[in-house]
């Protein structure tokens, strides 16, 4: 019997999923005595501290964490269930207390590399710990995570990992367990660590080793365009250019429940759900998108994304519902992160004609909940060519190799909403920079012109971005063999690469690519 601490944020479903899928039976937490009265207690924790910190103390569960803890229970915390055990963090402004029981803080990644960092890394083992038990020396797990520990006892440190510099990835004392990586969402490797929580009798940890593990990946993500056809099922669809329908009707490549799967068995490093006819409606209407993810969840463990339609809405009868009422229906039903595309543009238009934060926005609003890891916007630009960057002044102009009909030297990227049916006037590299400003933490960055065209990612528009973010940045649209993935990772900086047809299509398989890329010398999860 597992008892779960959900205080309420983020994804616990995978969790909850994981556990049932080994046969564990889960109590949830619903008052403070739960907490004492738990034989094996996990706390998964997703979003910001502060907000952690702050429900923990409203529903009287710090004293009785407090107990728990100090008898040496066993306890396995997640990301911030791990952070929570130590005195504080950078991300918490309020002076509440924390649990304190492992001394040292919390603090935000300084260094060049995007932050958050996002993905799957190895982990340096520093001692034996019966946690680890059957998983692999070179076994990666996903992160997800702008704030690392720093224990000021080595003791307690289980493993570490390295990004830009070694940081301390999991801690254990006695029974008592921490990871910042995510086991739920870290594929069979993962779920075998919640295995041995569950079943191995003696948790304790035993001799200091060193056993080095891998680097950070750069991640192979599939995306399914998701709608209705003419005839009202839900089918995963993939366009040319954003048109979607052959001889009139909408192409149906699949139902998204079954690639889901396919994908995560082989080998997908995160799986995108994109409900590309989401802008027409509202998405709490929508339930088989959330049904999809209900049933992609209970057996797919490695992050999900869904888009499309998250705003703020008013209904036909003035109730008005937020963009954060519909990421948290998704959140519960299974989604990792949520991805805005539509309502981004306008939101950086407000943002850039009022100068101000209106902190109202549902990307200031998500991010502040959940995080900004868990908010990714997906930019649909197109390319408009001029002649000289002065014929485009308010926009980002590049020089382009690829001329335009009219021999055009110079382009910028324009700005879609709806699917690419309305263009607006803003440009893809200020998009970026504004969202990131407002709370975003990742760039799905898709291009209309090579969308389903098989002929490589745009590596223009892809170096404009990715250099004027932090964030990290996944690059989408046009892959058409293992070399356009070699070409995106040798030419740009960007940390993921996102495909559809060709995977749909069956053309290469994402093992093809993966080992493509491992040969090339290109860091990638190999084990899944
Ligand atoms: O605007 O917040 O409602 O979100 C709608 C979402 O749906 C946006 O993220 C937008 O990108 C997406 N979308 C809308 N219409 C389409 C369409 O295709 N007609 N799909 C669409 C976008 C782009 C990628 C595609 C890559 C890779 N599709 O999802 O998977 O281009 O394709 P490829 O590898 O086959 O070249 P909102």
């Amino acid at each position: 019997m597992i008892t779960l601490l959900d205080y309420g944020a983020g994804n616990v479903r995978s969790v909850v999923n994981a556990i049932e899928k080994l046969g564990g039976k889960i109590r949830l937490v619903t008052k403070p005595s739960d907490i004492l009265d738990a034989q094996k207690l996990l706390f998964p924790g997703v979003g910001n501290y502060e907000n952690m910190i702050r429900i923990l103390h409203e529903k009287n569960y710090i004293n009785p964490l407090r107990e728990y803890l100090k008898a040496d229970q066993p306890f396995f915390g997640i990301c911030l269930g791990m952070q929570a055990l130590f005195e504080g963090s950078e991300e918490d402004l309020s002076g509440n207390e924390s649990l304190g029981v492992f001394k040292g803080r919390v603090k935000r990644f300084k260094t060049r590399l995007a932050v958050p960092h996002i993905g799957w890394n190895g982990v340096n083992l520093k001692k034996e710990s019966p946690v680890f038990k059957g998983v692999a020396a070179d076994t990666k797990f996903y992160f997800v995570h702008s704030y690392h520990i720093v224990p000021e006892d080595e003791s307690v440190v289980l493993t570490t990992t390295n990004y830009d510099y070694e940081f301390v990835s999991s801690v254990q004392k006695g029974h008592i367990i921490g990871t910042q990586f995510h086991p739920e969402k870290s594929g069979s490797s993962g779920i075998k660590l919640l295995e041995n929580f569950i079943y191995q009798k003696d948790l304790k940890p035993g001799k200091a080793v060193n056993i080095k593990g891998k680097e950070l990946s750069k991640r192979i993500i599939a995306c399914l365009d998701v709608r209705a056809n003419d005839t009202g099922d839900l089918v995963v669809t993939k366009g040319d250019q954003y048109d979607v329908r052959e001889q009139g009707d909408v192409r149906n490549m699949g139902k998204p429940v079954t690639l889901a799967r396919r994908y995560y068995k082989e080998g997908a490093d995160e799986i995108t759900f994109l409900n590309i006819t989401g802008f027409r409606d509202f998405p709490l209407k929508d339930m088989p998108m959330l049904s999809v993810l209900e049933q992609t969840s209970k057996n797919v463990f490695v992050p999900l994304t869904i888009g499309g339609g998250i705003k703020n809405y008013t209904d036909n009868k003035g109730k008005t519902y937020t963009a954060l009422d519909v990421a948290a229906q998704y959140f519960r039903s299974g989604a990792d992160k949520i991805s805005i595309g539509s309502d981004a543009v306008y939101i950086a238009k407000e943002y850039l004609r009022t100068g101000k934060k209106s902190g109202k926005s549902s990307i200031e609003q998500i991010s502040s909940v959940y995080g900004n890891q868990a908010v990714v916007i997906s930019i649909d630009p197109k390319r408009v060519y001029v002649h000289s960057p002065d014929d485009a002044k308010k926009h980002h102009v590049i020089k382009t190799k690829i001329t335009g009909p009219l021999n055009e030297a110079y382009c910028w990227y324009q700005c879609t909403v709806q699917g690419g049916r309305k263009a607006m006037d803003l440009d893809a590299v200020t998009l970026a920079q504004v969202c990131q400003d407002l709370g975003a933490g990742e760039i799905l960055l898709n291009c209309i012109d090579k969308d389903g065209t098989n002929s490589g990612f745009d590596l223009e528009l892809i170096k404009a971005v990715k250099n004027a973010v932090l964030i990290p940045v996944i690059a989408s649209s046009g892959a058409g063999c293992e070399d356009h993935f070699f070409q995106v990772f040798e030419k740009t900086s960007v940390e993921a690469a996102l495909a559809a047809g060709i995977f749909h299509r069956k053309e290469i398989l994402i093992q093809d690519v993966k080992k493509y890329l491992a040969k090339k010398n290109i860091e990638v999860r190999v084990r899944v």
